[in-house]
């Protein structure tokens, strides 16, 4: 740690001085003694919008250690999908469980839990927020998105990547849960598909066997119980067309950092 720190200073000095820059361009009245003062000052904030602005979306979220672990992770909206193709995925263990990817690729593919297990994996300790008011950090681990994709190949028209889930939400077995994120978060190196929560298989309130993990966004965008990825290029003629379930009832679409 102590052999990063003058490196880093020298990387928060740079970007300061590059902000700097264009502040002053842009507003050339302000003397550079009246605005030197005040960005020196602000401190830790200065340093974080230089992060932000030079990161953007590819900025990390927070990760946690093992003693900040909530003692359970609770379930929200579905814990049980009203299905009986998933109760029947269940009841054998998801061995004939299959992740289909299809869409814009150049490689659709159908992906058990072997397949998925064998590919590059992270874990991370992440704290999830719902918009109901509550949060929880838990430790996941699995499948990174990126590599999926990149074995899938996307087409060039290729803009956004849609999980359908197995969980119908209305009575009649139709309007089944979906998500939907650009290309910037799925290729983030945090974006998972995890199959373990707390180093145990994930349970099946949470979403096993399959959950999203995309750590710059709210919890109603990490679509459980994810069956097919679609890769598209507009979410038009999807559902209600806002690109998710709880977006087609209004949320936003974009529900991140
Ligand atoms: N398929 C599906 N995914 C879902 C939901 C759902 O009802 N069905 N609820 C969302 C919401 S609002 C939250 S806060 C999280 C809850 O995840 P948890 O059950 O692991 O706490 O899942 C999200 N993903
Ligand atoms: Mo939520």
């Amino acid at each position: 740690m102590k052999n990063t720190e003058p490196a880093r200073r020298r990387f928060f000095a740079r970007t300061l001085a590059a902000a700097g820059a264009l502040a002053l361009a842009g507003c050339e009245r302000l003397s550079k003694s009246d605005w030197f003062p005040q960005i020196l000052g602000a401190g830790e904030k200065a340093s974080s919008f230089a992060l932000h602005l030079v990161a953007g979306r590819k900025a990390m979220a927070q990760e946690f250690t093992p003693a900040d672990l909530s003692p359970s992770f609770r379930s929200n909206g579905t814990a049980d999908p009203d299905s009986d193709a998933y109760r029947a995925l269940a009841a054998g263990e998801f061995a004939d469980y299959r992740l289909e990817i299809g869409g814009l690729v150049e490689h659709p593919a159908s992906l058990s839990l072997a397949d998925l297990k064998s590919l590059p994996s992270r874990t991370q300790i992440t704290r999830h927020d719902c918009v109901e008011g509550w949060s929880a950090i838990g430790k996941w681990k699995g499948a990174k998105l990126a590599a999926i994709l990149e074995a899938a190949q996307l087409k060039p028209a290729a803009r956004f990547v849609v999980f359908y889930c197995a969980d119908p939400m209305a009575g009649d077995g139709t309007d089944l849960y979906y998500e939907s994120i650009d290309l910037d978060d799925a290729f983030h190196p945090q974006t998972i598909l995890a199959y373990e929560l707390n180093d145990a298989p994930l349970p099946v309130k949470n979403g096993a066997p399959l959950r999203l993990r995309v750590e710059r966004q709210l919890g109603y965008k990490h679509a459980k119980y994810v069956m097919r990825l679609e890769v598209v290029d507009s979410f038009a003629n999807i559902a209600g067309g806002k690109g998710g379930y709880w977006e087609d009832q209004g949320y936003q679409w974009f529900a991140g950092i």
